[in-house]
């Protein structure tokens, strides 16, 4: 007789369109649900697709929330292609017994590399003379012409000295001679802080010295708009601000009035308040680079991501030993 346990496969949710290769290594392990859909799954689509589904391939616009673990109590892993994991409760996963992954690491000098683009788009002034030149309106060279601010030698202020952070600190202090001074939670060692002569401050001096502001600390209740009108005030009126972590962290609507008032020079924001939405007010201010929350996307950077949360997926519901889990415990209780 046939080993019925043998044939008995696992059943995951792949929730939004990946890459057919990473659906095909799922679909070595699994039964694949594959919801091959660009829109994000609100929480009663993902509910009534997960039933039945021990495991779930999601992107940071996903929400797992306490819910949805009530929803599906077959779940027992749920596994995120983004490093940032404010769309994921983990407490209450843990508390689920359900195991929860990011995707670290893979993203890193990606994610730098376009928060440095931005940053000089946003200094000088990039976008902006792209539009006015495609708008026809060059006519001859004048002296000051999308004049901006300087980037080598500058001082760059990295809100959040994470794995990002830390790799922006390298490009500015190594490739463009720029002052590193950061803010985080907490201190680095100082032989990391050496290793691109990064000086530790307070937010509130970070604020007022910085030349070029980034942020890059991860969203919570206590990041909640870091970056209010209050914050913006501190700023030198030749700064600039690039945001690349969480719509949220910036209050939008400050950030609005500050750049139409000039008292800060200029913005450059992949992520907003309420996204897709961006702020009306933001659109009508010509000093703001807006990108589409596209700071990880190279094409190898999004395989990377994809495939990284396919193996925390697989070890999860295999056995095995999940590269990067949120909450190892819950697979240990699992044993
Ligand atoms: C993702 C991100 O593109 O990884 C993150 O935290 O913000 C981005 O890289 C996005 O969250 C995927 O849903």
């Amino acid at each position: 007789m046939a080993d019925m346990a043998a044939d008995e496969r696992l059943r995951v949710l792949v929730a939004r369109r990946l890459f057919p290769e990473v659906v095909e290594r799922l679909g070595a392990h699994f039964d694949v649900d594959y919801r091959e859909s660009d829109e994000p799954a609100e929480p009663d689509v993902l509910a009534a697709r997960l039933q039945g589904c021990a495991g779930a391939l999601i992107a940071g616009t996903e929400r797992i929330d306490a819910a949805l673990l009530d929803a599906c109590p077959g779940l027992r892993a749920v596994c995120s292609m983004a490093v940032g994991f404010n769309n994921i409760d983990v407490p209450a996963c843990t508390a689920h017994g359900v195991l929860a992954t990011n995707a670290p690491g893979v993203l890193t000098e990606t994610t730098a590399d376009f928060g440095f683009a931005l940053m000089m788009a946003t200094a000088r002034r990039i976008a902006e003379g792209e539009h006015w030149l495609r708008a026809g309106k060059w006519t001859h060279w004048t002296v000051d012409l999308f004049a901006g601010s300087d980037v080598h030698g500058a001082t760059l202020g990295i809100l959040g000295m994470g794995r990002i952070g830390q790799a922006i600190a390298r490009r500015g202090a190594l490739g463009f001679g720029m002052k590193v001074a950061y803010h985080n939670r907490s201190r680095l060692p100082a032989a990391d802080e050496a290793a691109v002569g990064a000086r530790y401050l307070g937010l509130t001096d970070l604020l007022r010295e910085a030349d070029h502001l980034i942020i890059v600390v991860p969203y919570t209740p206590e990041t909640h708009h870091l970056v209010g009108a209050a914050e913006l005030a501190l700023m030198k009126p030749t700064a600039t601000l690039t945001n690349i972590a969480r719509g949220g962290v910036v209050d939008d609507a400050a950030l609005a009035e500050a750049l139409r008032e000039r008292r800060v020079a200029a913005a450059g924001l992949d992520v907003f308040e309420g996204e897709p939405s961006v702020h009306p007010a933001l659109l009508q201010v010509p000093n703001v680079v807006l990108t589409p929350h596209i700071a990880s996307a190279s094409l190898p950077t999004r395989r990377a991501m994809a495939n990284l949360a396919a193996t925390n997926l697989i070890a999860a519901l295999t056995g095995g030993t999940p590269p990067t889990p949120l909450n190892p415990q819950a697979a240990a209780s699992r044993r």
